[in-house]
């Protein structure tokens, strides 16, 4: 068993019984109440999960596993020569809490290589698809197609046991990891270099190697160790973690819950944000003729959207109300790397320009950017601008934080999520309307 997989069990055995004595000694103490507006208006800030991955404070922004975001990229393993740590710690940190020592990440980097191979099926899946569907839909087919090989779902068929479920889950959990930049390369060269691909390189780590299959050189190594990091969770309630441990809940396996999860991550409002920006961007130098628009252009181009009842993309947050984390290390990376960049610097300028826009306009109640409305500028910088592409590089790094949670789901024996609706007549009712 390799040393990740013997510390989470011993993690999760120490773990249980605080779930079993909450259940059990406090089941009914009440620590919130719901309200019309909560129930009507998407469950904003109804504490209906639990998680120790990740939490996210609407002002500090996330903490994966009680840790910043800056403490994170300090404490974590660095690869020998970059600037960034290894994307293997990040794993590691999120399924045990600890940070790994550099000995504990090489062995998962090597495991990572004996677990990629991707059945040759899933390219055959790959391929036939029309070459216009959206490389989500692809990425998404992709992990759904691999659904044959869960062990999860082969134990359950044996007659696993309920405590035992957590090592299946945990075994899927990382052949998918394994698998998904060769699946994301695949697919962006398939679509847009020509269908050429370049296999991986056995020296090289998880974001090394990503880089190198997609055939760009570095620094965008650093880009994308930064990138799934940042990516990787923010903590259970949004659509993508919210949909991968709901559909996990009904004991589908890793397989089922990813793709399903990866369906919700590309919607506007979520993870397609980040390409939703780079065309909403684009749009605005194609109506000015290629011209790089000046602060009164961005002004009224973001009133524009918003008078045609469009959101501005990339800003705005469910639980944020101030500037994402995630997008600050981002903007200190161009900063760093390339701060005359021609389109970082019109993020800048909406930066100065949209918080106020938004202020005046009066509904959003965060009038801060998000993490969408930075990671676009840095893959266009680095040679990606097919921008539909970007929502697929969050996948990978949302993966991590995802299947890391329903391992964990099944290690606690989370039941099945089962809320109550309850009818309009009914609401009215509560709220004595005669
Ligand atoms: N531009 C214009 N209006 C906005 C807005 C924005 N960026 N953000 C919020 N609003 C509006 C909402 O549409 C809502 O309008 P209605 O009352 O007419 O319905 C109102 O302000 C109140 O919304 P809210 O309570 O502030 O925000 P929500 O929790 O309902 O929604 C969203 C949060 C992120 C979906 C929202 O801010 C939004 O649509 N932002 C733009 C899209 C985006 O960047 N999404 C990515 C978010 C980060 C993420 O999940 N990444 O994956």
């Amino acid at each position: 068993m390799s040393s990740l997989k013997k510390k989470l069990q011993v993690k999760i055995e120490e773990h249980r019984p605080r779930t079993t004595r909450l259940l059990k000694e406090y089941g009914s103490k009440v620590i919130d109440e719901i309200t019309i507006k909560q129930v009507i208006g998407g469950m904003r800030g109804m504490k209906s999960l639990v998680t120790d991955i990740s939490y996210l404070d609407p002002i500090e922004g996330i903490r994966f596993r009680g840790h910043t975001i800056p403490e994170t990229l300090k404490a974590l393993p660095k690869v020998p020569g970059k600037e960034m740590p290894y994307v293997e710690g990040h794993i590691f940190l999120l399924l045990t809490g600890d940070f790994p020592t550099d000995k504990e990440v090489l062995e998962i980097s090597e495991e990572f290589k004996e677990r990629r191979e991707v059945p040759l099926y899933v390219w055959d899946v790959l391929r036939n698809m029309p070459r216009d569907t959206h490389p989500m839909t692809m990425f998404s087919t992709a992990v759904l197609a691999m659904q044959r090989e869960s062990l999860f779902a082969k134990a359950y068929r044996e007659g696993i046991s309920k405590y035992d479920m957590w090592d299946p889950m945990y075994e899927d959990s990382m052949n998918i990891l394994a698998r998904l930049p060769m699946i994301a390369a695949y697919i962006y060269r398939m679509k847009y270099r020509s269908d050429t691909h370049i296999p991986p390189d056995n020296e090289l780590d998880f974001g090394g190697n990503f880089a190198h299959m997609m055939g760009i050189d570095p620094p965008y190594d650093d880009v994308m160790r930064l990138y799934f990091i940042l990516h990787s969770d923010h903590e259970s309630g949004n659509v993508s973690a919210h949909t991968t441990h709901l559909v996990a809940s009904a004991l589908s396996d890793a397989y089922y819950s990813l793709s399903a999860g990866l369906n919700g991550l590309a919607g506007p409002l979520h993870g397609l944000a980040n390409q939703e920006v780079l065309r909403w961007i684009q749009k605005l130098f194609a109506e000015l003729g290629g011209k790089v628009p000046t602060k009164e252009e961005l002004k009224k181009y973001c009133w524009d959207t918003l008078s045609s009842g469009q959101v501005i993309p990339g800003y705005g947050h469910a639980v944020l109300r101030a500037t994402d984390p995630r997008y600050m290390a981002q903007r200190e990376f161009c900063l760093k790397h390339f701060p005359d960049d021609e389109l970082f610097q019109v993020v800048s300028l909406l930066y100065e320009v949209v918080p106020d826009i938004l202020k005046e306009h009066g509904k959003a109640k965060n009038p801060w950017p998000n993490v969408d409305a930075h990671s676009g500028v840095v893959q266009w910088h680095y040679g990606v601008r097919e921008y539909d592409f970007y929502t697929v590089l969050f996948g990978i790094g949302r993966a991590i934080g995802v299947l890391s949670n329903i391992i964990w789901d099944r290690a606690l024996g989370y039941p099945i999520e089962r809320p109550k609706s309850v009818t309009t007549d009914m609401l009215e009712k509560d709220a004595e309307i005669k």
